[in-house]
């Protein structure tokens, strides 16, 4: 999964990254104008721990999550976004959109829920161009049954400022739509970036308000990113002593997943064992895609056992088989988090 960070200049996006990534980017007007920085990080899971403990497989995998840091280009403005920083988000399958909630070095105060209701109307706009070009166009030509009548109530929905997101669109209306790639439609979260001495305030009501029910994560990007630079048998006690119950990664991951409703199904064996995100309402067969396509072209049946099941029975298969906890699930089977799954597939 590709995670763009974005938000306007110096809120803070680079020193996430680092905390998010244990990189070591340049930041400040240094880290202006580059390349975007990018690192894939695991995904923090104990199951998978534990199931390597009783597996002893060759190799452990985690879920990754690819972070991509873009740079404001150089002389950007404060509150704007330059067409290449669109079209590099459209690349993404979420947002993190980090707003700044310290002074500035400029001495400049904090703005947190300026900036959150400026970039959604910068990310509306930036849907709304494709939307008007094309209906435009079919003005002259003949669109697929219902299309003008679909983007209409987009250009209206967006020409008030408003995100895609919150319109109820049908799978067929999201299938025609896809080629769009929409901003407003990706999932997006929030990451308030505030000072250390902001640390375990309540969020302040205007953010509260701008974010209107997108999830919000107060994170310390500098504490964080020192906390990232660490040696990792060091990093708990040292969040532990700032009153942080973990370092940021394992907070944002949770939250992250939650926010963008993903969760993990694991695969066990003396290979491998692993952890593999989907969407929740995924069904097996599409999860079974995601291993490889000719185990979700070729598949029979799923063999399923949940996590807790399996620990409940002392981490032994025959004790979950002989508890009657191993199912056997068809292809529209709905896949729920934590469970260990093995495909039967026609090869
Ligand atoms: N006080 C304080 N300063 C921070 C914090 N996070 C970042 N900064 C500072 O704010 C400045 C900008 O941080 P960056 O991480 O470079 O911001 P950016 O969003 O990547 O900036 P551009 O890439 O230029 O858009 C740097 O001088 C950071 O050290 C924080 O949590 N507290
Ligand atoms: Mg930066």
């Amino acid at each position: 999964m590709k995670v763009g960070l974005v938000g306007f200049p110096g809120s803070g996006k680079t020193t996430i990254y680092n905390a998010l990534t244990g990189q070591r980017a340049e930041t400040g007007y240094a880290g202006r104008g580059g390349r975007p920085n990018r690192a894939v990080v695991r995904v923090p899971d104990q199951r998978v721990e534990r199931l390597a403990e009783i597996y002893q497989p060759k190799k452990v995998t985690f879920a990754e999550i690819m972070f991509v840091d873009m740079p404001a280009p150089p002389g950007a403005s404060q509150r704007s976004l330059d067409p290449q920083a669109l079209a590099a988000m459209r690349e993404m399958d979420a947002l993190v959109q980090v707003a700044r909630g310290f002074p500035a070095e400029d001495g400049t105060a904090p703005d947190p829920a300026g900036e959150l209701s400026d970039l959604a109307a910068e990310l509306a706009l930036g849907d709304l161009a494709p939307v008007e070009r094309r209906l435009e166009r079919l003005k002259k030509e003949r669109g697929r049954p219902g299309e003008t009548e679909l983007l209409e109530r987009l250009k209206a929905q967006l020409e008030q400022g408003l995100p895609l997101r919150q319109l109820t669109l049908s799978e067929s209306e999201l299938t025609l739509l896809s080629g769009y790639r929409f901003l407003t439609l990706k999932p997006l979260l929030v990451v308030l970036n505030v000072d250390e001495a902001s640390l375990g305030r309540p969020l302040p009501p205007e953010v509260e308000a701008a974010a209107a029910g997108l999830t919000v994560i107060p994170l310390s990007g500098r504490i964080e990113m020192d906390i990232a630079a660490m040696p990792p048998e060091e990093q708990l006690a040292f969040a532990r002593e700032l009153g942080l119950s973990e370092p940021a990664m394992g907070r944002f991951v949770r939250a992250a997943y939650a926010a963008l409703d993903l969760i993990s199904f694991l695969t066990v064996g003396p290979d491998e064992c692993r952890a593999w995100t989907i969407r929740r309402g995924t069904v097996a067969q599409r999860a079974a895609g995601k291993i490889h396509s000719d185990i979700e072209r070729g598949f029979i049946r799923a063999e399923v056992m949940h996590y807790d099941d399996f620990m409940a029975a002392g981490g032994s298969e025959v004790r979950v088989r002989e508890a009657g906890r191993l199912r056997l699930e068809g292809k529209d089977y709905v896949v729920k988090d934590g469970d260990i799954i093995h495909f039967r597939h026609a090869t």
